[in-house]
């Protein structure tokens, strides 16, 4: 489920839309979508996000930090960092049969998510990144070696990701990855999203002519 190309939105960034990159994303055949809005309110949000999760249909639907937006449009789950509700607090919400993803900057930030429960880890930001304010440092791909040696969680990268810098993401070992600014501001999202799933699977040798 959280193998290849992890989609986030990004409305500051996007050319299209939310609503579009999502449809590109789910046409793209991406399996997991996450609704993250730092700018809107939350009535915008709550309109939005109903409109995105009848969207994904077939695809995994969760909510960056808003655990309240998450539980009005009966999201799949969310995904939260170190300046969101504590997991637990979390997961005691939202209850145990939704997916609760956790952002680590660290082996020992990783183990932790593990041991509390985390569903899968995102881990970053692997490259400098000017679409997260505040990311922090980069750690670079040496980051998700040493987190996949300690975790069996899904491991997702994110962070200054593109195409040119993918495959080493890949070949560290990350389940999943994520690529916003790479994405969201070309003309066909679709079509950008696939070269990073088929590059993916060629890394992977999964990849079928
Ligand atoms: N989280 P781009 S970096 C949403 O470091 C997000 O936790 C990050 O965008 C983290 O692919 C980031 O354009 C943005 O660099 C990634």
């Amino acid at each position: 489920m959280l193998k290849g190309y992890y989609f986030i939105t990004d409305s500051n960034l996007s050319r299209a839309g939310n609503i579009n990159d999502v449809k590109s994303a789910v046409t793209a055949g991406v399996k997991i979508i996450q609704y993250r809005n730092k700018d809107s309110n939350a009535s915008e949000m709550y309109e939005e996000a109903l409109r995105l999760k009848s969207i994904c249909k077939g695809a995994i639907f969760l909510i960056n930090d808003r655990l309240d937006i998450a539980l009005a449009v009966n999201a799949d789950g969310i995904h939260i960092g170190c300046d969101d509700l504590p997991y637990e607090v979390a997961r005691k919400l939202l209850g145990k049969n939704k997916i609760i993803g956790v952002t680590v900057h660290s082996v020992r930030e990783a183990k932790k998510a593990q041991r509390l429960g985390a569903d899968y880890i995102g881990a970053s930001p692997i490259f400098p990144t000017k679409t997260k304010i505040g990311a922090g440092k980069s750690t670079g791909v040496e980051l998700i070696k040493k987190i996949k040696k300690h975790v069996s969680v899904p491991v997702v990268a994110i962070g200054g990701i593109n195409l040119s810098n993918a495959g080493e993401v890949i070949k560290a070992g990350c389940d999943g990855l994520c690529a916003i600014s790479a994405v969201v501001t070309k003309p066909d999202v679709a079509k950008e999203i696939k070269k990073f799933q088929v590059l993916f699977l060629k890394k992977r040798n999964l990849f079928i002519d």
